[in-house]
This record gives C-alpha cells, sequence and structure tokens, in this order.
C-alpha cells in the first residue's frame, strides 16, 4: 500500500488569517475605512486595502508583522480536528505547509507556537515552512491560494481550493477541486486520490 502524502496550508485553511486581520486592523485604525470579509477579492489582502486607499497598504502590512499577530489567530471550524483525524488514518503523511512572511521577526516562531498550541508538540515534526510550494513533494495540496506558483512548472500535488472570502466568488473551473469547508467530504477526496 503507497501512503498518501497531504499537504495542508495554515492561512486562511486553519487559522482564520481574514479574520484576525480585520479584527486587530479595525481595533489599530478605528477611524480609517475597512473592507468587509463579504467584500474581499483576491488572495492579497493587502492589495484590496491599497486599491482603497493607497497608504491603506501599508497599515493592513504594519498588522501582520505585528507581535502576536500569527499565534493569536484562531482555528477555523473543524480545521484541527480534520488534520488530526488525517494525522491517525492508515497510510497517510499529513504535513502542514505554509509560506511565512519575509519580514520574519516573528512570523516563522508564531506558525510554530500556532501548530504546538493546537495540535501538540509532536506535529512540530510535520511543519514545512516555504516560499515555494512547488518544491514540496505530495499527493495533495489543501489551500486557499487559488494560483500556487513557483519554480517547479509540474508539482507532484494537486491542489484542492480550500474556499475562503477571498475565492468564493470566483468562476468554478473544471480542472480544479474544491473543498467548501472543513465540513465538506475532505475523506472522499483523499479517498480518490489513494491506490
Ligand atoms: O504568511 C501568509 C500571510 C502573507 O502571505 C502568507 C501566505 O501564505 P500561504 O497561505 O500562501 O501559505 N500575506 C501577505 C500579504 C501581503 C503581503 Br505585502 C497578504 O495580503 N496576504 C497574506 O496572506
Amino acid at each position: 500500500m503507497l501512503r498518501l502524502r497531504v499537504l495542508v496550508d495554515m492561512d486562511g485553511v486553519l487559522a482564520d488569517f481574514e479574520g484576525g486581520f480585520l479584527n486587530k486592523y479595525r481595533a489599530r485604525y478605528p477611524e480609517e475605512p475597512y473592507i468587509a470579509l463579504e467584500d474581499r477579492r483576491g488572495f492579497w489582502v493587502s492589495a484590496q486595502y491599497g486599491q482603497l486607499r493607497s497608504d491603506l497598504c501599508a497599515k493592513a502590512i504594519s498588522i501582520w508583522e505585528s507581535k502576536d499577530f500569527f499565534i493569536d489567530l484562531e482555528p477555523l471550524p473543524g480545521g484541527v480536528e480534520a488534520v488530526k483525524e488525517m494525522a491517525k488514518m492508515d497510510d497517510t503523511d499529513v504535513f502542514i505547509c505554509t509560506s511565512p512572511i519575509k519580514n520574519y521577526r516573528h512570523c516563522p516562531h508564531e506558525k510554530y507556537a500556532w501548530v504546538e498550541k493546537h495540535l501538540g508538540y509532536d506535529f512540530l515534526e510535520q511543519v514545512i515552512l516555504t516560499r515555494d510550494k512547488t518544491l514540496v513533494t505530495g499527493d495533495l495540496l489543501i489551500d486557499d491560494k487559488p494560483d500556487i506558483l513557483g519554480v517547479e512548472p509540474k508539482p507532484t500535488w494537486e491542489h484542492i481550493l480550500f474556499t475562503a472570502c477571498h475565492n468564493k466568488h470566483l468562476p468554478v473551473s473544471s480542472s480544479q477541486r474544491r473543498l467548501l469547508s472543513w465540513s465538506d467530504d475532505w475523506r472522499a477526496i483523499l479517498d480518490s486520490k489513494r491506490q
């Protein structure tokens, strides 16, 4: 029996980046305009805030560059439970595959701390921090970013688009499968790749 390797993204899939961002942005800049989650379009929060008003791009970035932003992110419903269940399945290896921001003062440390807090110390063994997910081999990559590009033109994984506020309006592409949430049938997606 070949083992199945599942890569699971963190921000927007396991951790509520969008909700955490909006709460801290509004608390820090109560007088500034903001984008409600239902009005979010496009993966990059900073780009949409920059379109709203050019100086808001830097203000948005200041939020996730601050200490405690990443560790304070709430888990998205069902994600931690799903990953724990996946990891216990026969012939299944689960890795958390996440891209840290380039301002490295807090983010990489807090991503490890988040995994330890919500999934336990032993799960730190499964953490992959990379800015290029195309270099990581796996059968599945569950990720809310619509376009996952890097130096490898033919990644081994099938990208399953995890639905998020910023991607739910995108037309359904016949070539891309979606996971609507962790209540959706992730077990069937895993089973479809087993051989
Ligand atoms: O660490 C996260 C937040 C950051 O990019 C990383 C995305 O990682 P993955 O989900 O792909 O693993 N990030 C950065 C910006 C703007 C930077 Br300028 C943004 O708008 N949204 C965002 O998620």
